[in-house]
C-alpha cells in the first residue's frame, strides 16, 4: 500500500481523502494556505504544511510548494482531489518526475482527455457513442467547414478544443452565421486557453447530463459503477445529483456502460474517471471525459457500494480493483444537493462565520463537509461547504429523506442555498424525474 499521502485540496474533499487514507492505514500530510490553518482535515491529518498565502496560485497550485512538501514530510504519493491541479498533466508528470506517485491516470490520458477533439476521436475509435461532428478540428477550408455543417444539420455548436465544462462554446443556428461565429471562437478560445483549435457538434436542444463512473486498474481491469444525472446545474455549476439516472432503458444504459468499460482498457486509463454524456431520446452522446475524482461520487457509492476514493489509492498502490464487474450490485437510490455558502437570491460567493452547524442525520443521510460550529468560510475558494447525501430502496424514498434532511439542517451566521434545495426537492417536475439541462434556469428565470 502506499506509505504517507499528501492530499493536495482543502475542504470536503480534502476530508474524505484523509478518511479512505486512515482505513487503509496510510499517513496523511495535510497542505493548506494561511487562511486554511483550522480546517477539519488539518487537525486530524498526522502532519501539515503551509505551502503559501491565500490565493490558490500561491498555495494549492503552487507546484513547486506541493513537491516541497512531500520531499519535507518522506510522502510517498499526491492525492490532487478534484479542481486545483487534479487534471493539470505537467502537474502529473512533474510529481513522477520527481519520485512520487500522482493518484490518478497517467499524464499522457490526462493530456488528451484535456485535448477535446482528441478525446472524441480516442472514444469513437474505441466504440463509445459520440455526437454527430465533424470528427477533428475545423480547418482554414470554409467551403469544407459548410459542408461539414451542412451534413450535421443545424443548429450545430462550435466548442473549443481546449474548452470543456462548458468554457468556450458557441450555437448556430443558420448557415449565414457560420463562418463568423467560428472567427469569433477561435479568437476567444486563443486568448483563454492560448489554442484556436475549434470543432463542431450537432447542437442537442433538450437533453439531460448523463456521466458513467469508471474505475480501473494497472494490470488491465476496469469497470463500471453506473450511471448519475446532473441535469440540475447552473451556469454549468451542478446543483443537485443523483443515481442511478432515472427512466433510461436497462439495455440502452448497459450497452453505454459496457463501451465505456471497454475504452478504458483500449486506452490503458488507470484511476477514477467520468465518462460525460448527453442523453436525448433514448440515445448516449459522449462530450467529454473527467479524470478525477468528482464532487458528485457519492451518488454512486451510495448505490453501488464501493469506496471509490480507497479504489483510486488502491490503483496508485499498483493493487488490483478490490472486486470484479458481477461483485457489484446496484441497489436503491441517492440524491445529493450541494450546500454552498452563497447568496441565495443573487448566488453571489458569501463568507463569513458558521456561528451555528447542525448536520442532518438518520438512516440513509450521509453529510461530507468540512463545516464545525465556528468555522470560517475564506473569500478565496469554491463557496462548496457541505454535501447532503441520501439513499433510499428507490427514488421515491431518497428524495422523502432528502426533503426531510434539508428541514434538519442548520447552517446559521452565512447565507446558503438551502432555501434553493428545499425549493428543488419539492418541485412537482423534479419529483417525476428526467428533466433536462435547463430545467432550473429556465425554473430560476421564472
Ligand atoms: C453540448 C450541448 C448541446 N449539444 N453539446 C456544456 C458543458 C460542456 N461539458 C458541454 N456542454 C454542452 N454541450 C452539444 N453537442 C449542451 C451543453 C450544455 C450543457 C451540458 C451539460 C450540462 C449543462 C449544460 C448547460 C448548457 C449547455
Amino acid at each position: 500500500m502506499l506509505e504517507k499521502v499528501v492530499i493536495a485540496n482543502r475542504g470536503e474533499i480534502a476530508l474524505r481523502i484523509l478518511r479512505a487514507c486512515k482505513e487503509l492505514d496510510i499517513k496523511t500530510v495535510a497542505v493548506h494556505s494561511t487562511a486554511d490553518r483550522d480546517l477539519m482535515h488539518v487537525r486530524l491529518a498526522d502532519e501539515s504544511v503551509c505551502i503559501g498565502p491565500n490565493p490558490s496560485v500561491d498555495s494549492y497550485l503552487n507546484v513547486p510548494a506541493l513537491i516541497s512538501a512531500c520531499e519535507v514530510t518522506d510522502a510517498t504519493a499526491i492525492h490532487p482531489g478534484y479542481g486545483f491541479l487534479a487534471e493539470n498533466a505537467d502537474f502529473a508528470e512533474q510529481v513522477e518526475k520527481s519520485g512520487f506517485t500522482f493518484i490518478g491516470p497517467s499524464a499522457k490520458v490526462i493530456r488528451i482527455m484535456g485535448d477535446k477533439v482528441a478525446a472524441i476521436q480516442a472514444m469513437k475509435k474505441a466504440g463509445v457513442p459520440t455526437v454527430p461532428g465533424s470528427d477533428g478540428p475545423l480547418t482554414e477550408d470554409n467551403d469544407r467547414t459548410l459542408i461539414i455543417a451542412k451534413r450535421i444539420g443545424y443548429p450545430v455548436i462550435i466548442k473549443a478544443s481546449a474548452g470543456g465544462g462548458g468554457r468556450g462554446m458557441r450555437v448556430v443556428h443558420s448557415e449565414d452565421a457560420l463562418i463568423n461565429s467560428i472567427y469569433v471562437t477561435q479568437a476567444e478560445s486563443k486568448a483563454a486557453f492560448g489554442d484556436d483549435t475549434v470543432y463542431l457538434e450537432k447542437f442537442l436542444q433538450n437533453p439531460r447530463h448523463v456521466e458513467i463512473q469508471v474505475l480501473a486498474d494497472n494490470l488491465g481491469n476496469a469497470i463500471h459503477l453506473g450511471d448519475r444525472d446532473c441535469s440540475l446545474q447552473r451556469r454549468h455549476q451542478k446543483v443537485l445529483e443523483e443515481a442511478p439516472a432515472p427512466q433510461i432503458p436497462q439495455e440502452v444504459r448497459d450497452r453505454v456502460a459496457k463501451s465505456c468499460t471497454d475504452a478504458c482498457k483500449q486506452i490503458g486509463y488507470s484511476g477514477a474517471g467520468t465518462f460525460e454524456f448527453l442523453y436525448e431520446d433514448d440515445e448516449f452522446f459522449f462530450i467529454e471525459m473527467n479524470t478525477r475524482v468528482q464532487v458528485e461520487h457519492p451518488v454512486t457509492e451510495m448505490i453501488s457500494g464501493v469506496d471509490i476514493v480507497k479504489e483510486q489509492l488502491r490503483v496508485a498502490a499498483n493493487l488490483p480493483l478490490s472486486f470484479k464487474q458481477e461483485d457489484v450490485i446496484f441497489r436503491g437510490h441517492s440524491f445529493e444537493c450541494r450546500i454552498n455558502a452563497e447568496d441565495s437570491k443573487t448566488f453571489m460567493p458569501c463568507p463569513g462565520t458558521v456561528t451555528h452547524f447542525h448536520p442532518p442525520g438518520g438512516f440513509g443521510v450521509r453529510v461530507d463537509s468540512h463545516l464545525y460550529s465556528g468555522y470560517k468560510v475564506p473569500p478565496y475558494y469554491d463557496s462548496l461547504i457541505a454535501k447532503i447525501i441520501t439513499y433510499g430502496k428507490d427514488r421515491e424514498a431518497a428524495l422523502t429523506r432528502m426533503r426531510n434532511a434539508l428541514d434538519e439542517l442548520v447552517i446559521e451566521g452565512i447565507s446558503t442555498n438551502i432555501p434553493l434545495q428545499r425549493d428543488l426537492v419539492r418541485d412537482s417536475e423534479f419529483r417525476k424525474g428526467g428533466t433536462n439541462i435547463h430545467y432550473l434556469e429556465s425554473k430560476l428565470d421564472m
